[in-house]
């Protein structure tokens, strides 16, 4: 087990209760809270169903920045309802235009030393801050702002050594890209990765930030930086000095494995289709034909990334054969922008300006053109998630982005022959929070006609008899399973929303995956779904669990199952098991029967789960699952989720 490392210091400042062993569950108190819009207008729903009158965590913001075209009033209703509950029960809200919750978190409220949960998965960006901050489901969060502590695995720490300093052209995206060609997005449930080295002095915030931030797609509890004089100096320019502490890891702190990653080794790499860890150099790739050039994200749309950007534009044109499209991660970065004449050198270079938000990256616009290249600053490409079916979308640094803009094709930014842009950090931010909206006011909350409470679900029965309604693969995002996109304006009406669940996986002809579960429902069995290695990795969004569960979805059974998710389908009474024998995931196919005697029984920490399946043909077979739900979860599943309790 670790000893003396970052992480094991801010758990100990925070424990409530439970354990220090690996693996085992430790509860955390939580000092802050972060919403979207997206996951947010659920959240706010549950904590109003647990009936709490006001917050108790030392700070909770209510961001929008998911949701923010109004192509029809859905939109616009929930960021009303958001805005109106956030006054009423002591949140802070940061309204449309005021940038994505991560950065504008990281800028304005981010603290080194405390916790943070954020109903979004890339939480973990504030550990680029010396936070620990964690994406979950919309339900913890709400617990959270009503004061309950949240419980992770205690974590392996994954100790990352880094050494040497980047060249010019290879960027903090680089490092993360490399860490993810070592890791992978698979394997790493209940692991914290922890950076320490010499080489961590040579980082900003904001490039931290990019590194913890798509830690996010490794799959771990989360990722940090210790807080050192970058911190402060990051602090000290947000005019927020006195929020400094610093926190590093004891000199000889041992982790349960280390990586070493030497930054100048580091070279331009890219994520390609559809996967953040299918990774090559950008070497390898140079001349492929690209038709879309995006930069921004909660990952790359720092000042320093934009900075780069319009410093590498001023006097250059982007090339006809692409679209270069920017989205400034916040308000406070684009006011700069604009005061200091880059946005000028950014607009003047053909570049368009797209508002301050995830934008394309969820799918909100900008959906490239048929089987054409798209190569995006963002952290995520999987199939589909532009909008555009059988999109090839690539993951990229800044640096490496706006060489493509200007040639149009696969450019390794350190041969197309420009100078590296000296990119001066703000010794002062622009500081301008007149957009956050401070609690209080009437306490009147507006709801809109398309705002719906959260479903209510049954207590799980004791003898399941349950129906395999679809049986997918390895790999299984949550955006597979909950589409966003043009879908996204649905997330506070469950009805509307769960006709797309598996929309990627319906065929012509055949009954949707919606009306299938809900035949299955109605019928007065349970659906049950079965999945491969790392089912559900990605988002945290919980109407991944919320739609299914309000299908009629009772099981979910798979090789493995991905942290948030897997705790997002407790939180909704979804059983989530693991085959013990893999090799049974081939014995099971769809519309077969799995039936679960004395389940209520059965669910016990540690023991096996044993279900009887029946294939169409009449043959039987025994198969046990295991699982890792402690006594609460189980406690939460048998009363049909955390809302019935
Ligand atoms: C994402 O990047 O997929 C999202 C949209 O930010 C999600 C949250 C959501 O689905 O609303 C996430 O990462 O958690
Ligand atoms: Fe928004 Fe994209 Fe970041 Fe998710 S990953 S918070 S959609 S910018």
């Amino acid at each position: 087990m670790a000893r003396g490392t970052v992480v094991q210091k801010i758990i100990e400042a925070h424990f409530v209760e439970g354990s220090r062993e690996t693996g085992k569950p430790v509860a955390i108190r939580i000092d802050q809270t972060l919403t979207q819009d997206a996951t947010g207008t659920m959240a706010y729903l549950e904590l109003e169903a647990m009936n709490v009158p006001g917050v108790k965590t030392e700070l909770s913001v209510s961001y929008v920045d998911h949701n923010m075209m109004q192509n029809g009033p859905e939109n616009r209703n929930d960021h009303l309802y958001l805005q109106s509950v956030a006054a009423a029960k002591g949140v802070r809200f940061s309204p449309p235009g005021n940038g994505i919750c991560h950065q504008v978190h990281l800028e304005r409220f981010g603290v080194p030393g405390k916790t943070l949960i954020g109903s979004d998965s890339h939480t973990p960006t504030g550990g680029g801050i010396g936070m620990m901050a964690i994406g979950a489901g919309g339900l913890d969060v709400a617990l959270a702002m009503a004061g309950k502590p949240f419980r992770i695995p205690y974590p392996k720490v994954i100790g990352v050594k880094l050494t040497g300093k980047l060249s010019p052209w290879c960027a903090a995206k680089d490092v993360i890209l490399k860490l993810l060609s070592i890791l992978t997005t698979k394997g790493n449930v209940g692991s914290v990765v922890e950076y320490f080295g010499p080489g961590v002095a040579t980082l900003t915030v904001p490039q931290r930030a990019t590194i913890t931030n798509m830690g996010a797609e490794l799959g771990v509890t989360t990722s940090l930086f210790p807080s050192d004089e970058s911190t402060r100096v990051f602090l000290k320019a947000q005019d927020r000095e006195k929020d400094f502490v610093p926190l590093a890891a004891d000199p000889d702190a041992e982790y349960d494995q280390v990586i070493e990653i030497r930054l100048d080794e580091i070279e331009p790499l890219a994520a390609c289709p559809s996967s953040p860890d299918n990774i090559k150099s950008v070497r390898e790739l140079a001349g492929t034909k690209v038709g879309q050039v995006l930069i921004g994200s909660c990952t790359n749309s720092s000042y320093r990334d934009l900075a780069m950007v319009a410093m590498t534009l001023k006097g250059r044109r982007v090339s006809e054969s692409v679209t270069l499209s920017i989205a400034p991660g916040s308000r406070q970065v684009l006011e700069m922008l604009a005061r200091n004449g880059m946005l000028a050198d950014i607009i003047a270079s053909g570049a368009r300006i797209l508002e301050t938000g995830c934008g394309p990256c969820i799918g909100q616009g900008q959906s490239p053109a048929d089987d054409t290249v798209s190569v995006r600053t963002f952290n995520r490409n999987f199939a589909g998630r532009t909008g555009t079916k059988g999109d090839q979308a690539y993951l990229v640094s800044p640096e490496t982005a706006v060489a493509i803009a200007l040639t149009g094709e696969f450019t390794d930014p350190r041969t197309a022959g420009i100078e590296y842009p000296n990119v001066v950090e703000p010794e002062v931010f622009e500081i301008n929070d007149n957009m956050i909206q401070l609690p209080g006011g009437s306490g009147e909350i507006v709801r809109k006609r398309t705002i719906g409470a959260p479903p209510v679900n049954q207590p799980l029965p004791d003898e399941l008899d349950g129906v395999v309604v679809i049986k997918v693969g390895d790999k299984i995002t949550t955006d597979h399973i909950m589409p966003a996109g043009i879908h996204l304006k649905h997330r506070s009406n469950i009805p509307v929303y769960a006709k797309v669940v598996f929309e990627c996986f319906n065929e012509a002809g055949r009954p949707t995956f919606a009306e299938r579960a809900s035949a299955v429902r109605d019928s007065g069995k349970a659906g049950i779904i079965v999945g491969r290695d790392s089912y559900g990795q990605g988002s945290s969004r919980e109407h991944a669990a919320i739609c299914p569960m309000y299908l009629g979805v009772k099981v979910v059974a798979a090789l493995a199952i991905e942290r948030i998710h897997s705790a997002n389908l407790v939180n909704f009474g979804i059983v989530p098991l693991v085959f013990a024998n893999p090799a049974d995931y081939d014995s099971i196919g769809e519309n077969d029967s799995l039936v679960f005697h004395s389940l209520r029984g059965q669910l016990r920490p540690g023991e096996p789960v044993r279900g009887e399946l029946t294939k169409a043909d009449g043959t039987k077979k025994e198969i046990v699952f295991n699982h890792r739900l402690s006594a609460e979860d189980i406690r939460i599943i048998l009363a049909g989720g955390m809302l019935n309790l």
